[in-house]
């Protein structure tokens, strides 16, 4: 019992001694982007503002399954719906994002009541040769895992809304994202 006891002691000690003397390398998470905050569209400049972290661009796929994405509400804002199997295979980016960016993000994207933040599988399309593809995920058939912002606290006529593979605030539907600046 001391001896176990004494371990344990050790342990804890020489572990708090590791996490003060070894300086952390902040996590980085990947995280697939269909919205407006792709390349392009009306909320990108904040995926590359440094004031919200660091994001790193590694290349574009698809979702491996099917989910409804729609474009709703007054403001006219996407949502992927997390009913999978519904729909079409999402286009979007994968981005690799530190902490700060990705409490920035869930912020701006009002997770958790707005959109939840949830793991997707998505099929590598495009990929960035200057990023390994295995840097900091598995990668295994070109299928990475990444987060994803989708809802489930969406109101059930937004199942019966059009559907798109590809989101474009500009695109033909001509229903342009209102930006937050712009609502009433
Ligand atoms: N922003 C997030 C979710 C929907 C949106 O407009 C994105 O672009 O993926």
């Amino acid at each position: 019992m001391n001896t176990i006891l004494r371990l344990t002691h050790a342990s804890s000690r020489s572990l708090h001694l590791f996490s003060k003397t070894v300086p952390s390398v902040g996590r980085m998470v990947q995280v697939f982007i269909y919205g407006t905050l792709k390349k392009g569209q009306p909320n990108y400049h904040h995926m590359i503002n440094g004031v919200h972290g660091t994001s790193k661009f590694q290349g574009r796929g698809l979702t491996v399954e099917k989910y409804p994405l729609v474009i709703a509400g007054k403001y006219n804002i996407p949502y992927l719906l997390n009913n999978p199997g519904k729909g079409h295979r999402v286009t979007g980016e994968m981005y690799f994002v530190d902490d700060q960016m990705l409490q920035f993000l869930d912020e701006f994207e009002g997770c958790p009541n707005m959109y939840q933040r949830t793991p997707v599988r998505v099929e590598v399309v495009e990929w960035e040769s200057k990023s390994s593809m295995t840097e900091g995920s598995s990668v295994i058939n070109n299928i990475l895992e990444c987060y994803v912002y989708s809802t489930t606290t969406y109101q059930p006529e937004w199942m019966h809304l059009p559907y798109y593979d590809n989101y474009d605030s500009f695109g033909n539907h001509k229903l342009s994202y209102v930006l937050r600046e712009s609502r009433e």
